[in-house]
């Protein structure tokens, strides 16, 4: 989100059961479009997954008419960092694509996203994605009562520079509930000593955006499309998550590997004509 104050509202036990059930069907949405995700498939095919899937379970496609978002869900392709539109452009080979769902069950939002290949990634994207999910394992290993929430960022600072890559600073995690965007904001860097302490009850995204090249963004004509001003790739993962007594719990945490972005126990595709055979 971009950078606004708003207030930190504390979750009961209830409404933590809700957050739970939007998370899950968000993760559920997530891991149903890695195994949906083809070369030759266009966005706009993805938007209309994932808005069938979230409205099928009785939810709604949170990012549809947010702030005027004309889709259900972002898809940002390469160097589009974050807030791509669904269209009716085609993923190709080698393509990366950050695919961003949230959706609203119950009166609570759940967000989750992913940086998925599209076919066979070059060896730049590939690091960078790695590096990407290695950015929010460590933010989400800060999380804790007591700390606070510079620390997340410092973390995440501090590894991206040391494997070559930046952080986007103009967007940030937010707190979430009843809406998608509540306080504390969530910085991706900076220093361990700003902001609020973590407490029990309080719910926030950690969404790191890291690019190859420089920090810096550019908005599209189209409004809502950021882009790396060098127009080098760019990544991204994102949990929503629930500060708990000893630490914290990971509400759109996976039932399995994501198809397309983690690593899975199945065996490489094989071509579609037997080499051997014929
Ligand atoms: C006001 C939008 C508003 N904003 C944030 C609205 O947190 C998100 N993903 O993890 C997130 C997703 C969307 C979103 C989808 C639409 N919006 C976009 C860009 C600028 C803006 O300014
Ligand atoms: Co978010």
């Amino acid at each position: 989100m971009l950078a606004s104050k708003a207030q930190i509202r504390l979750k009961s036990a209830r409404d933590l059961e809700a957050l739970r059930r939007s998370c899950r069907l968000a993760a559920e949405t997530l891991l149903l479009a890695g195994d949906r995700l083809r070369v030759g498939m266009t966005t706009l095919e993805i938007d209309e997954l994932v808005h069938g899937f979230i409205v099928d379970h009785g939810a709604y496609p949170s990012p549809l008419n947010y702030h005027g978002f004309p889709k259900s869900v972002c898809t940002s392709v390469n160097e589009v960092v974050c807030h791509g539109i669904p269209s009716r452009r085609r993923l190709r080979d080698g393509d990366i694509i950050n695919i961003d769902v949230t959706c609203k069950l119950d009166g609570f939002h759940g967000d989750t996203s992913a940086t998925f290949f599209v076919g066979t990634p070059s060896a730049e994207a590939r690091h960078l994605v790695e590096v990407t999910r290695r950015c929010l394992e460590i933010g989400i290993e800060q999380v804790r009562p007591g700390r606070r929430i510079g620390e997340i960022g410092r973390v995440i600072e501090a590894y991206a520079v040391a494997q070559g890559c930046s952080v986007v600073r103009d967007f940030v995690g937010h707190g979430i509930g009843r809406d998608f965007h509540e306080g504390p904001q969530v910085p991706h860097f900076g220093d361990a000593g700003r902001g609020a302490r973590m407490e029990p009850g309080m719910t926030f995204t950690i969404e790191p955006m890291i690019n190859l090249g420089t920090w810096e963004l550019e908005i599209l004509e189209d409004g809502w499309t950021a882009v790396t001003k060098d127009r080098r790739l760019s990544a991204q993962f994102e949990h929503t998550l629930a500060v708990t007594e000893t630490g914290c719990e990971v509400l759109t945490a996976r039932s399995r590997p994501l198809r397309h972005s983690e690593p899975t126990d199945e065996p490489p595709a094989r071509p579609a004509t037997d080499p051997v055979s014929g």
